[in-house]
Parts: structure tokens; C-alpha cells; sequence
């Protein structure tokens, strides 16, 4: 068949591969013979090529344009591009859209029955032409078409962690697409297809470099290079974000303090803002990192996190620019439970900061560990908005060698309840009454992109990009339907293929979570590459035992009222539910509770047996996984066949490894067996610890 030629993944979901001739495809073809579509620049422009490359992939038919209506033909524009959009019944439709809004749908115009899309704004049409491309990708019907839609969150950003030497931190997927050297002048064809990716799903921002930041991204020579990158992102809706070094006014201003509250320093940020502004108009604002993992801060000089963003603020405001600033801090005393840091360093600053500041914390009090409880902040701090972080770079999932949908786990962290206004406060409703309260609302990701030919290292590692920006957009909408339009768009709309590639993905993330961090555990990974098992860390500085605290007895940290207290940062019932070991849910069992070996489970086996379960429900996941992909051999292009199916098998290693090393270490403490029916560790625990990571051993990063 036509569509089994090699394919390397570089297209993303936007393949746009014939549909084929069949009676949808031809109905498809009637509806888009002709076009009026006026607009050549900017937004409209983009969109426009875009219906092309998609009509001509898709159909095989060439956009005709034309300015006499006639039925069955697509009307695609603003009521500026299309004045004649004002005197359709559906022009208040149109005006009562937001920014980026657009609406899809069959209507009569003039006596004559088309299809509409339309937005008040030119980027609200380019998304209307990417979603009605999509109906076509996903075989969707396009008869009875009344769509209507609005982003739920204003600012959907990408958080590059790109280092400007080209590395891209907690990154496996290459090298940062950024290529420095040739900026601001050579503009890669790559930029544009990001680009294009990025509106697909109505990602609107992207900072460019990492949260670890350079001074030096803000000199004038480098700014110049990302005013290039702005260019080339402005038709496509993303607006170009930096990341600020707090101590940037000493490193590269010539000052010797960085004190937010000192008026040479206000005047620094404020020229430097300026100069900003004049070489990119529509510069989106800043990211900061500040007094976190070493980074400099408003605290190096007595000052709040506040002031510090505020000093920020004050300077961006007049040119409509934002600040992000990082609520994940916390302080390296092995004393102070980590998990309460954030909360108790920024709750007592709520309502103190400007009105362009979102204070960002990560989905989870820790650090983007395989499963966490959502960050008790959201729900906390009702005067201040604030952006949610997901990593998107599976830096605690496996890298790209393992394939582990997100989407499942994204939905989880904005459909938990905090019950901050009573019960259906979710996460995401939280984010989307920021709109309503303070006129602004955002999510942030980091992505996992780089110069890997198919973008994401692994195939499957799109997909999670595809779903943030999908659940940006609308952070309600349902993980595994946008897991069908991704595998629709990137594999095929046959059952066949599609039913074993959604099982994979929806098992995915708890196959994961089974054969690494069952049960609430969490950060037992290896310490240097963050992949791999080493619940054994131990040294002066950081240790795994506070994150599992195992004895002889019990394992689990006692995060209750009576232990770090942690359980109080949650409001009622949540907090009674996390509270009480009965209720606590068992996935954050170990999270919140210290727990004896011989507990009953609520399935009636001994938590040791439970956990034991767990690992060896995970790797038998993988090889599920590995069999459901392996019957789709001949249905897809080899290429992505194989590279798939020999990242599974490395997958099944891995998972394997992580299995027996946690075991075996947890059974020195349980003293209890793992049952001799199932399959027994291969290596000794000391052969673990030598190589805790099989694919790149500690030495490694010596
Ligand atoms: C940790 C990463 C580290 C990041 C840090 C952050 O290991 O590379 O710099 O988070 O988010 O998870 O600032």
C-alpha cells in the first residue's frame, strides 16, 4: 500500500498521506474543490499553505481559489479578510470568539450551502484550518459541522530547557534545534515545521533556553538571534519568552549588585526590557528559576520571591509582557521534608505579587517523579495565578528509550480535586478561573525536542507533546481521545492498527510507574541520569533513604499530621483522604504513609507481596506492550515498525533491571522472598549497585 514507505517521523502528526479513494475521501474532495480564502500575509498566509499541503496530501486535489460562491465550497477567513461575513446570521458568533478563537461549520451563505471557518483574528483562522484538517486526518464527517472553540488557558508555553552551546538539559532527543551559530540570518526549514506543529495544537509560547539560565542570552548579540527566531514563529502564534538570570544585571550589566530594590538595578531591567521590546515588538516575557538548586535570587539580597518578580513585572507591564516565576524551591536540609518546601515558601506571598506575574509550580511537590499527588499550591494561593509545569522530556519516565504516553498522566494531575471552592475545584478549573478572576491563566511544558531526525528520540514521544499542547488548549479534554487523533494522524485510521497502538498507549504510564515507583514511591531513580533504579543512594549530601526511609520494619514516609505535615497542606476532605490510611489512595500509600511490611492491602495481600506484584505486573506490561506491537508488523512502515519494536526491547531490559534492583534491595530490609514461582533476579544486588543504570553506568558521568 502507498502509505508503507519508509517513514522516518519527522512529519509529526502532520503527515497529511492520501486517504485513498473511497466514498468519504470523494465526499471530502466535493467539499473542497473550491475555496475562497483571501489573504496572503502573515497568519493567513501560513494557514493557507498549509490547506494546501493538507488537500493536495490528503485528497490529492490542488487548492482552487475563487471569489463566486458555490455550494459545497469552503469560506475561509475574518470578517476583515471577508466583510461579507457581517451580514451572515453568524456574525455575532464570530465577535463573540476570543483572541484565538475560530468557528467550523456548514452554513448558507448567500443561498449557497458551504463550509465556514472563521475567527475574529487571523492566528484564530489558522487554528480553525488545522482542526478542520484534523477531521479530515481522523475521517471525521464534515456534513453536519457546528464547531466552536476557545482556548481555556491564555498562555500555552513550551519551557526550552536549551542550553545556549546547543545541549538541551534533562534532553534525549539530540541537540537543541536552535542553531545559534546561524541566527539570526539562516532561518531552518526545522523552525517553521516546529512551528507549524506547535499551532497545530495552540501552543502560543516558547522559551527559548534553559530555567538554569545564562546572563549572557540577554546581551544584545544574542538577542538578535532570537528576534530571528521570533520572525519566523510570529505567523504561527508563538510568541518567543526568555529565561532571566536574576544575577544578570552584575554578570553582564557591570553592577555590582543584582538587588531588585536597588534603583540601578530597576533602571538596568528596565533599559534592558526596552532594548528587548525594540528587536522583538511582541516579546512574550520572562521564565525565572530564582534561589532554587543555587540559582541567584531576589533572597541573595533579604528580598521575597515577590519583589524580586515584581521588579520584573513592573518593567514588562507597559509592553503587555509576562513573568514566570518557578515555585519549585526547596532547601537542602535532609531535616525538612521536600515535599513542603514550595507550599510553605509561597503561600505566604499570595495576592503580593503584580498582576503580570504567574507563579509556576510543578504538576507534583517534588519533581516530576512517574506519580505524584498534585502540588498542594494549586488550590493554595487564590489571589495569584498561576502557570502549571509539566515536563514533557521523560527525564523520570525513561528517557526516550521507553514508551510512556503522558497524557494519561497530564489528565490525572488537572482532574484531581483540589476542593478549594468546595468539590469540582480540579486542577484545570483552578487554571481556568485565573481567566476569570485576574484576566489571564497558563500551563507550561518542558518539551522533549531536539535535533533527532524524528524530533522526540522515540516515535512515541510526539505523542506527549501533541497531547500537552492538546490539553493546553483545553485542559478538560479527554487523554485518550487525544491519543486516537494522535495515532490516527501519525499511523493509520484502521482499527486494526489503531485499537493495539491506543492499548499501548493508555497501559503505558502505569506499566511505568509498576516496574519503577509502585505504590507512592518516588525519587529511588539513579542520581546522576535520572533513569534506573538506586534506591541504595546514600551520601552526605542526598540520600534515596529520606524519599523511602526502609527498615527492617517498614517503608514509606509518614507525611500525616503526627509526621512531616505535609498531608495539611491539602484541603478537607482531601486532606482527610490522604490522612487516613484507610482512604489514602493505594497509588499514594507510600507517599503519605509509613507502612510494616506485613499491612493487608485492601486485595488482602501483605503490602511486601503487593509491591512485589506491582514490579512484576509492570515488566509483564512490557511484554504485552511488545507482543500488541509486534502483530502490527506489515500494517506500518517498517522503519517505524522496528525502531518501535527494538525501543520495546530495550524497554523490557530496563524495566527488568529496575524491577530486580528495587527488590532485592527492599527484600535486604523485608527479609521476606520474592516467590520462587516467578521469574528470579538474574544479577546479584551488588552487581546493581556497581551498574545501576545498564546503559550508562555511573562512571560514565565521572
Ligand atoms: C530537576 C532537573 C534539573 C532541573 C530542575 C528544575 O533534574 O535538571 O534544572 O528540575 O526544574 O528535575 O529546575
Amino acid at each position: 500500500m502507498q502509505w508503507l514507505h519508509a517513514e522516518s517521523g519527522y512529519e509529526l502528526w502532520l503527515r497529511y498521506k492520501p486517504l485513498g479513494n473511497n466514498e468519504l475521501s470523494e465526499s471530502y474532495r466535493q467539499r473542497n474543490r473550491k475555496v475562497l480564502f483571501p489573504g496572503e500575509t502573515g497568519s493567513l498566509a501560513a494557514a493557507k499553505k498549509e490547506l494546501r499541503a493538507g488537500l493536495s496530501g490528503l485528497l490529492g486535489i490542488d487548492l482552487a481559489e475563487t471569489e463566486t460562491l458555490e455550494d459545497n465550497m469552503l469560506i475561509i477567513g475574518t470578517p476583515q479578510s471577508i466583510p461579507l461575513f457581517r451580514k451572515q446570521a453568524f456574525y455575532p458568533e464570530i465577535e463573540g470568539l476570543s483572541d484565538e478563537g475560530y468557528l467550523i461549520q456548514n452554513s448558507k451563505m448567500e443561498g449557497k450551502m458551504v463550509t465556514v471557518i472563521a475567527a475574529r483574528t487571523d492566528i484564530g483562522v489558522l487554528y480553525g484550518v488545522f482542526h478542520y484538517l484534523r477531521l479530515m486526518q481522523t475521517t471525521q464527517p464534515l456534513e453536519q459541522l457546528a464547531i466552536k472553540e476557545n482556548p481555556k488557558l491564555r498562555y500555552r508555553v513550551l519551557n526550552h530547557w536549551d542550553n545556549l552551546n546547543g545541549t538541551v538539559e534533562r534532553g534525549y532527543a539530540g541537540y537543541s534545534i536552535w542553531n545559534w551559530e546561524r541566527l539570526p540570518f539562516y532561518k531552518e526549514q526545522r523552525y517553521i515545521d516546529y512551528a507549524r506543529a506547535n499551532a497545530s495544537v495552540g501552543i502560543n509560547g516558547a522559551v527559548l533556553n534553559n530555567v538554569n539560565a545564562q546572563a549572557k542570552s540577554l546581551r544584545t548579540d544574542w538577542l538578535v538571534k532570537a528576534s530571528g527566531l521570533a520572525d519566523v514563529f510570529r505567523p504561527y502564534g508563538i510568541k518567543v519568552y526568555l529565561t532571566a538570570k536574576f544575577s544578570a544585571p552584575r554578570e553582564i550589566g557591570g553592577l555590582d549588585t543584582a538587588n531588585p530594590k536597588d534603583p540601578q538595578v530597576q533602571k538596568w531591567w528596565k533599559d534592558k526590557v526596552e532594548e528587548i521590546y525594540s528587536l522583538i515588538p511582541d516579546f512574550g516575557g520572562f521564565l525565572v528559576k530564582a534561589n532554587s538548586e543555587g540559582q541567584p535570587g531576589p533572597q541573595d539580597y533579604g528580598c521575597s520571591h515577590a519583589d524580586g518578580a515584581n521588579m520584573l513585572a513592573e518593567v514588562l507591564e507597559p509592553y503587555g509582557g509576562i513573568v514566570f516565576w518557578r515555585a519549585f524551591v526547596y532547601q537542602n536540609e535532609r531535616q525538612v521534608d521536600r515535599v513542603i518546601n514550595g507550599y510553605n515558601e509561597f503561600k505566604p506571598l499570595d495576592g503580593k505579587f503584580r498582576k503580570n506575574v504567574f507563579v509556576q509550580p510543578k504538576n507534583g511537590p517534588i519533581d516530576f517523579q512517574p506519580r505524584e499527588p498534585f502540588h498542594p499550591l494549586f488550590g493554595g494561593m487564590p489571589d495569584t495565578p498561576l502557570s502549571l509545569e509539566f515536563q514533557i522530556t521523560q527525564e523520570n519516565l525513561g528517557h526516550a528509550g521507553h514508551l510512556v504516553y503522558l497524557g494519561t498522566l497530564f489528565e490525572e494531575t488537572l482532574q484531581s480535586d483540589t476542593y478549594e471552592n468546595g468539590k469540582g475545584s480540579t486542577v484545570s478549573k483552578v487554571l481556568q478561573n485565573y481567566q476569570k478572576t485576574h484576566g489571564i491563566s497558563a500551563i507550561a511544558g518542558v518539551p522533549n525536542i531536539g535535533t533527532d531526525l524524528n524530533w522526540t528520540g522515540h516515535l512515541f514521544g510526539q505523542a506527549n507533546w501533541y497531547a500537552f499542547g492538546r490539553l493546553a488548549w483545553n485542559p478538560d479534554a479527554s487523554s485518550a481521545e487525544i491519543a486516537e487523533d494522535w495515532a490516527k494522524m501519525t499511523f493509520s485510521n484502521e482499527d486494526s492498527v489503531l485499537s493495539p497502538v491506543l492499548r499501548i498507549m493508555q497501559m503505558s504510564r502505569e506499566a511505568y510507574v509498576n516496574y519503577t515507583m509502585p505504590l507512592g514511591l518516588n525519587h529511588i531513580m539513579n542520581y546522576d541520569t535520572h533513569n534506573g533504579p538506586e534506591p541504595w543512594h546514600d551520601d552526605p549530601v542526598w540520600t534515596a533513604f529520606d524519599y523511602h526511609k526502609i527498615t527492617e520494619d517498614s517503608i514509606g514516609v509518614n507525611r500525616t499530621a503526627g509526621g512531616t505535615g505535609a498531608v495539611l497542606q491539602y484541603h478537607s476532605p482531601v486532606y482527610e483522604k490522604f490522612e487516613n490510611i484507610k482512604t489514602c489512595p493505594p497509588e499514594y500509600l507510600l507517599w503519605f504513609h509509613r507502612v510494616p511490611w506485613d499491612y493487608k492491602m485492601p486485595s488482602g495481600k501483605t503490602l511486601w507481596d503487593e509491591l512485589v506484584c506491582h514490579y512484576y505486573k509492570g515488566v509483564d506490561e512490557v511484554r504485552l506492550m511488545q507482543k500488541l506491537w509486534s502483530g502490527l508488523k506489515g500494517k506500518i512502515d517498517r522503519e517505524r515498525f522496528d525502531h518501535v519494536a527494538s525501543l520495546l526491547e530495550y524497554q523490557e531490559q530496563e524495566a527488568i533491571w529496575w524491577r530486580d534492583g528495587c527488590l532485592l534491595f527492599f527484600q535486604e530490609y523485608s527479609g521476606l522472598p520474592i516467590p520462587a514461582d516467578l521469574e528470579q533476579p538474574e544479577h546479584s544486588l551488588k552487581y546493581y549497585k556497581t551498574i545501576p543504570f545498564p546503559h550508562d553506568w555511573k562512571g560514565l558521568y565521572e
